[in-house]
């Protein structure tokens, strides 16, 4: 056995097996294909060796492809000539599978000639997440073997599946006990060999795919099916594609076809920014002064206050990573209707068939509701989900002070107060955290943790860690008003406002955002959110177009009206009703009237954003750029293919944004002033990732 290469061989009977070694995740670099061509090769000349067993050493499989190798030099054989080089051994070569086989390692045990695997195995093709397409035969080997139907759900769906799942479509063989996958494939290899079966190859398989040439209609009903997740993605038509000609080409021919597919797609900037999206959402995990050895406090049993609608939310979460949870309302009304809220909520989920409907039960079964606040003072974790008022903020802190076990985390899911403020209503501040969920809370995978000037380490490691354990994206930020993403949302706000009221119509604002690939803009999103959150009759001044829509009881969807007009459906249609209320607000303003560009809107509503991330940047509030980029993409829904606000800056240049937000400033002033980290990077020529 030698352990220091990437590929350790050792011999069991006349099985060789050749073990992974490339930690963390088998990642298929060049040295470890370099290591499994030698390694097989060996095998294949011992006239000893009747079989060959593939195995994982570690935690997994394999991962894949190296993804840091994307878009450098390739060095030594690359992965769908090694494929093709192990398909074509003339003995039997078995793929035993652990943990997972992502993209190429998926696609290495595809080329294979048997899989075997641990029922809790995940195998998967999820390429398309990186904005490509599996490159390594795996559009043209998975629908032999699974059928094009399939191939279309697993490659451009992305998820992985269970290994059980995997057995019963045909792509796993055998499954092994979870302790016993070595022996097992060992075993299974010997019985192969000794029976002296077939080789069986995927690429000459053609029973499957008939399925595809019989129905070539099958792939436009899904592309049909599927054109609202796909909207503007280049990879899913790719890899739609691929499987396509997998039914209508020769194998080599097909592979061929999916090799420039992937040379294209690869080389795109979709990819460069999907990729950079991956290693930024595990970059969030580290935090420079709270090293990842900080020992963490127990988070064994979560209060929440509130059963509102972020309450309720928020309570989910825990209840979904099997934590118990008390919540407290004021009044047994209030209680009731979250409750019911939650109830409703899993029951929906229930009868889509995502979830088993004993497991509501189950679910429900942690919640404890409770009138008394003092019921939270064995809670190792207390979040707050009130209104958003300081005062009796300070006031539920203060008895927390009092009531909550000592070392107990109190957090808040305020969205922009001040941390420090609400942390000084207690004599433990540094016990207090900001945890800002965002609604619906049980669906959005954004946490930002928010740290206040006084927050211990070991309670900011806690939040992160409860944050992945209830399938967050934590992203650690400082406290100012609306912390990262909502600090962001307000300049946009701001500029999309002062576009209607020169004249722009809000359904074009919302068409250029939209277009951009944003799941909505500013204005029918307000609608969805609801106009009236923080306004009310008794404090209306009238003043702007939102006061005047609210005043007619055009409060957004709910109501059937807000800056549009809905159907039953809720379709919306462009409203001349508020039409002439911003008319009538921006004469009384005295707005000029002017037309956009749709360059325009989308400079004037994007650039102040970038802008503003500078200063938060500046300013200490997130620890990287790329930070910002993943509160955007996960809480706001900014294209992941555009890989956020200050990567899509980079991109265009900062110089250019530079020279276009001084335009902006000499016609409406300090809102579009320049950032100095924006102006020192435009001026050394250097962008947000040079941080
Ligand atoms: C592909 O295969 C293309 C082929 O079709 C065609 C080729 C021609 N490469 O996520 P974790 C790093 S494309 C390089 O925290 P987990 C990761 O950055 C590939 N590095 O662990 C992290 O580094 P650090 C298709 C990788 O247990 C460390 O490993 N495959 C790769 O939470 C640990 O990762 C995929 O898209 C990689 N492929 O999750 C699968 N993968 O410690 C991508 C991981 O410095 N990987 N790293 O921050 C995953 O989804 C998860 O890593 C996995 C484990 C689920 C496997």
């Amino acid at each position: 056995m030698t352990d220091a290469t990437p590929v350790s061989e050792s011999r069991e009977g006349a099985v060789a097996v050749l073990t992974l070694q490339s930690p963390p995740v088998n990642a298929l670099g060049s040295a470890l294909r370099e290591g499994i061509r030698a390694a097989i090769e060996r095998a294949e000349a011992d006239p000893a060796v009747k079989a060959i067993v593939l195995i994982g050493g570690g935690r997994m499989f394999s991962a894949g492809a190296d993804i840091t190798e994307f878009g450098k030099p390739q060095s030594g054989i690359g992965l769908p000539d090694l494929l093709n080089r192990i398909e074509a051994v003339g003995k039997p070569v078995v793929a035993a599978i652990h943990g997972n086989a992502l993209g190429g390692g998926l696609e290495t045990a595809l080329a294979c000639h048997y899989r075997v695997a641990v029922p809790s195995a995940k195998v998967g093709l999820p390429e398309v997440k990186l904005g490509i397409l599996p490159g390594a035969g795996g559009t043209q080997r998975l629908p032999r073997i699974v059928g094009p139907r399939k191939a279309l759900e697993v490659i451009v769906g992305g998820a992985p599946i269970g290994a059980k799942q995997a057995a019963a479509m045909g792509l796993i063989d055998d499954l092994a006990p979870e302790e016993s996958l070595r022996a097992h494939a060992v075993a299974f290899a010997e019985r192969v060999a000794a029976e002296g079966r077939p080789l069986t190859k995927i690429r000459d398989r053609e029973d499957r795919i008939a399925e595809g040439r019989d129905d070539p209609g099958l792939f436009d009903a899904f592309r049909t099916e599927n054109a609202r997740r796909m909207r503007g993605f280049e990879a899913p038509e790719a890899c739609i594609a691929c499987i396509e000609a997998a039914c209508r080409l020769p194998f080599e021919q097909g592979l061929a076809f999916e090799r420039e597919q992937f040379l294209t797609l690869v080389s795109g900037e979709q990819s460069a920014a999907q990729r950079y999206v991956f290693f930024a959402e595990r970059q969030t995990a580290k935090i420079p002064d709270v090293p990842e050895t900080t020992p963490a406090r127990p988070v064994a049993k979560v209060g929440i206050i509130g059963a509102g609608t972020m309450g309720g939310g928020i309570a989910m979460n825990f209840l979904n990573a099997g934590l118990p949870v008390t919540i407290v309302e004021t009044k047994r009304e209030a209680l009731d209707r979250g409750l019911g809220t939650i109830r409703t909520n899993y029951e929906n989920t229930a009868r889509k068939g995502r979830l088993r409907p004993e497991d509501v039960e189950t679910r429900m079964g942690l919640l404890t509701d409770t009138l008394d606040l003092d019921a939270l003072k064995d809670c190792d974790l207390i979040i707050e989900a009130v209104f958003e008022d300081m005062a009796i903020k300070q006031e539920i802190f203060s008895k927390l002070d009092r009531i909550a076990k000592p070392g107990a985390i109190l957090a808040s899911n305020t969205s922009y107060l001040d941390i420090d403020a609400i942390a000084a209503a207690t004599g433990r501040p540094g016990d207090v955290i900001g945890l800002h969920f965002f609604s619906p809370a049980n669906v959005m995978r954004l946490l930002e943790v928010v740290r206040g000037a006084r927050t211990s380490q070991d309670v900011i490691a806690t939040a992160m860690q409860v944050g992945r354990r209830i399938g967050k994206i934590a992203v650690l930020v400082g406290v100012c008003h609306g912390f990262v993403g909502n600090r962001m949302l307000a300049q946009r706000q701001r500029e999309a406002n002062r576009l209607i009221l020169e004249g722009v119509k809000p359904w074009d604002v919302d068409r250029v955002i939209h277009d951009f690939g944003l799941p909505m803009g500013p204005f029918a999103m307000s609608d969805l959110a609801g106009l009236d959150i923080g306004w009310s009759r008794e404090t209306n001044r009238s003043e702007t177009v939102r006061d005047l829509l609210c005043e007619q009881d055009r409060r957004g969807q709910k109501t059937g009206a807000g800056f549009y007009d809905y159907d039953a459906k809720r379709n919306a249609t462009p409203s001349p009703v508020t039409e002439e209320i911003i008319a009538t607000v921006a004469a009384r303003q005295g707005v000029a009237q002017k037309p956009a560009s749709d360059q325009e809107i989308l400079e004037r509503c994007l650039y102040p954003m970038v802008n503003e991330d500078a200063k938060i940047l500046e300013e200490g509030k997130a620890i990287r750029a790329s930070d910002i980029d993943i509160v955007w993409i996960n809480g706001y829904g900014w294209p992941v293919y555009r890989g956020g606000p200050m990567f899509w800056a980079d991109g265009i240049g900062l110089r250019r944004v530079l020279e276009r937000l001084r335009a902006y400033e000499a016609l409406y002033g300090d809102a579009f002033k320049p950032s100095p980290l924006l102006e020192r990077l435009a001026a050394d020529g250097k962008g947000f990732k040079d941080l």
